[in-house]
């Protein structure tokens, strides 16, 4: 079919584009077409010099040399209003992934309490292992009551006040020693958002320096402290992820089924709607209805941590939440927190489509709005499923138009699913990174973003990568994107170097490995102080790099400083607001090599943005002598 340039110049995705003629035609509105009328963005927001801070503003710094205020009515210069802003966003991101291990730790203990409705602990190995990490007592004792006492040392983590986060711990002690010595070791979680609001609050902070390193201080906190709480307690309620095979994209939504997709971010929901559709009488009401079953499915990060766990099949990432309920075919539209676009209540309405909120943090407008509770779990994942079988009668036929675009994956490649595939150690992928058949490991990951062509950034550059036997690791909607792109199969390794390929070939894995959501990322961190505790050096002396291609959000600025503060140099595709401030872009890009011994750059051509990832590796290589 020929598409208009304007359509194909949006994605690089077939279902994409569509859905988006679909959208032209039924005359609906979509995340382009809203970028497009906001264009030309903010030139001082870009620049990340306007100040809202007070109310003697808001301010603005010209970044024309020869006219235009340089200081904000306080005196704050470009710099000092570039720091506060950069680290704010890091407060937010970092207080999004954190606020999501909360809720595991909420969970795990309200599960050992006997109090979760529904809810049971699957991996008894790993809340053992994690216990062993608190020094909790393991011996003779039920698995409840291990949880209970982890559950509340993990819970203190977030309003601890002295003392630093157990789970940083894991990081070669080098890593820790200079965290240390520059005084950005995390005390608590919370402790260190908060004092990122202190600080940027009008008159009080005012060096750029010390500004970043509280971000780095509290994005820290968020990598090593926040996600990995998540990660882990997610994986001791949930189960830990092993390989599965599944589909990707639109095309798994399914003209004679109820579908059901759920959209955010917390398994805590999802791992219930799973659990519910599979009710047998929720199950015969959807065939009494006239459907053939309830098909659930995923979207974004809650998509990722469905489908590692149970093979359940991802409709798409960020940017294709509204054209899965433009198919028409989408019975519920499920959310819970973080990248659910406001603009699917409104869009919901133009189809039969149910967009029903969850959580009491997140309310949108023309939401059905059913509130979630882990002590009823159960029950009200079962009102929820209920509600959205009972919607298929409404769905109009003619409306619905389904692409028929779905790719297999590989995906659930946990820490531990690929220590198992390596037979158990790590040695045979230290072997081969030494012997240069896989170059290095990078991280690939994060959103999608308007500003580029959808997939593109992520697909390029993670091709790049693998056929310079580069082994990759990735999560959220890069994940997604290889998933759907085939690079999630172990056929994959064709496209690979030869030396990737034939380590591939002899493990039976892809060359581009899928480690779940946003929050696990701290599953990469794991990975790499695994392989430099190894090889008895710091993360920042190993050929690794990590890249976000499309990102957008603001958890994905908080990832990217703690890669960075753990010594991974980082390749940005979109560019940071911080081009108005001389000492904070010198800084992140260079300074930090001295302080943390990594920077970021910002690429966003994906072929040079891999260049400069295998060039980084290649000069690790060398100062390692391998
Ligand atoms: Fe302006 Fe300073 Fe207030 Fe920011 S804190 S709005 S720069 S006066
Ligand atoms: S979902 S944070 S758009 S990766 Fe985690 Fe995707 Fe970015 Fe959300």
């Amino acid at each position: 079919m020929a598409y208009t340039d304007k359509i194909l110049e949006k994605s690089i995705d077939p279902s994409v584009h569509k859905m988006l003629e679909r959208a032209e035609k039924l005359n609906l509105e979509t995340v382009w077409d809203r970028y497009e009328a906001m264009l030309p963005e903010c030139g001082f927001g870009e620049l990340g010099v306007c100040c809202r801070n007070c109310n003697m503003g808001p301010c603005r710094i010209s970044p024309f040399d020869d006219q235009g205020p340089k200081k904000g009515v306080c005196g704050a210069t470009a710099d000092i209003i570039v720091a506060r802003n950069l680290i704010r966003m890091i407060a937010g991101g970092a207080a999004a992934h954190s606020d999501h291990g909360r809720d595991l730790a909420h969970t795990l203990l309200l599960t050992a309490e006997g109090k979760g409705g529904g809810y049971e602990i699957k991996d008894e190995e790993k809340l053992k292992a994690l216990a062993g990490e608190y020094s909790i007592e393991t011996q003779g004792r039920t698995k409840e009551q291990i949880a209970l006492d982890l559950a509340r040392a993990v819970y203190g983590e977030f309003g601890k006040q002295e003392g630093f986060v157990q789970f940083t711990r894991r990081a070669p002690e080098k890593r820790v020693a200079l965290w240390k010595s520059l005084g950005i070791d995390p005390r608590g979680i919370d402790r260190e958002i908060v004092e990122i609001m202190h600080r940027t609050h009008i008159g009080v902070d005012n060096d750029p320096v010390n500004l970043i390193l509280q971000g780095l201080k509290a994005s820290i906190a968020d990598g090593w402290g926040g996600s990995t709480i998540a990660t882990e307690l997610s994986d001791v309620l949930f189960g830990t992820p092993m390989p599965v095979r599944s589909q990707s994209n639109l095309g798994v939504l399914k003209q004679d089924h109820v579908n059901i997709i759920v959209h955010g971010h917390e398994p805590v929901l999802s791992e219930m709607i799973v659990a519910a559709s599979n009710d047998p009488e929720l199950v015969g009401l959807a065939e009494k209805l006239g459907a053939k079953g309830i098909n659930v499915a995923g979207i974004c990060c809650t998509g990722n941590e469905i489908i590692m766990r149970h093979g359940i099949p991802i409709v798409g990432n960020f940017l294709q939440q509204e054209l899965a309920v433009i198919t028409g075919a989408v019975e519920a539209m499920i959310v819970d927190v973080q990248c659910i676009m406001p603009s699917l209540g409104p869009l919901s309405e133009c189809f039969h489509t149910k967009f029903i909120s969850t959580s009491p943090k997140a309310k949108f407008p023309g939401a059905i709005h059913m509130e979630f509770s882990e002590e009823k779990a159960f029950d009200i994942a079962r009102q929820i499923v209920q509600a959205a079988v009972e919607n298929y009668s409404l769905r109009i036929p003619e409306k619905v138009l389904i692409p028929e675009d779905k790719t297999e994956c590989m995906v659930g490649f946990s820490a531990e699913a690929i220590v198992k595939a390596l037979g158990g150690t790590l040695d045979p992928l230290l072997n081969a990174i030494k012997s240069g058949d896989i170059k290095g490991i990078a991280g690939v990951v994060g959103c999608n973003n308007p500003k580029i062509k959808h997939d593109h950034g992520h697909v390029v550059l993670v091709r790049e990568l693998i056929k310079n036997n580069v082994l990759v690791t990735t999560t959220g909607c890069n994940a997604i994107a290889c998933a759907k792109s085939g690079l999630m199969l172990p056929e994959a390794a064709d496209q690979a170097g030869d030396g990737l390929k034939g380590v591939c070939r002899t493990l039976g894995v892809p060359p581009v490995l899928h480690m779940g959501s946003c929050v696990d990322i701290s599953r990469i961190l794991t990975l790499c102080a695994s392989v430099a505790n190894a090889l008895g050096v710091d993360i920042s002396d190993l050929p690794v790099a990590g890249a976000a291609p499309e990102w957008m959000s603001e958890k994905a600025v908080s990832i990217g400083a703690y890669v960075v503060s753990s010594g991974i140099f980082t390749v940005l595709g979109t560019v940071p607001p911080v081009l108005g401030s001389k000492v904070v872009t010198e800084l992140l890009t260079r300074g930090a090599n001295e302080v943390v011994g990594a920077t970021f750059a910002v690429e966003p051509d994906p072929v040079k943005g891999a260049g400069l990832m295998i060039a980084h590796m290649d000069k690790k290589r060398q100062a390692l002598g391998i």
